[in-house]
Formats: structure tokens, sequence, C-alpha cells
């Protein structure tokens, strides 16, 4: 995600492999990537990223 807010596929991609501990992503990413900001980068976000993902 950048700096714009904006989600991407490649974002999306990135959370879901973060979350099944494939990929270790940087605490600036999990900061950007946290969509609810309650300071904890789960499942809840990434289903948030696709929902704001697939309403453009
Ligand atoms: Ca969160």
């Amino acid at each position: 995600m950048n700096i714009d807010g904006a989600v991407t596929v490649a974002d999306v991609v990135l959370v879901q492999k973060y979350l099944l501990g494939v990929k270790q992503i940087s605490g600036e990413q999990a900061y950007a990537t946290d969509v609810l900001s309650d300071a904890d980068l789960n499942v809840l976000d990434l289903g948030m990223m696709k929902r704001l993902l697939t309403n453009g």
C-alpha cells in the first residue's frame, strides 16, 4: 500500500502471505496495511482490504 491509501492486489497478496507466515513485512508495511487501525494486522484487515479493492 502506498502513502495515498490505495489498496492494490499486491497489497492483498502481501498480507495474505504475511498471515500465512510465509513472508515477513516491514513495520511500515504493517502500519500501512492495518486498515482497521487497531495496531494489529490480521484477517479482519485482509477482509477490509479485499472490500476496498473490490469497491475501488
Ligand atoms: Ca487491524
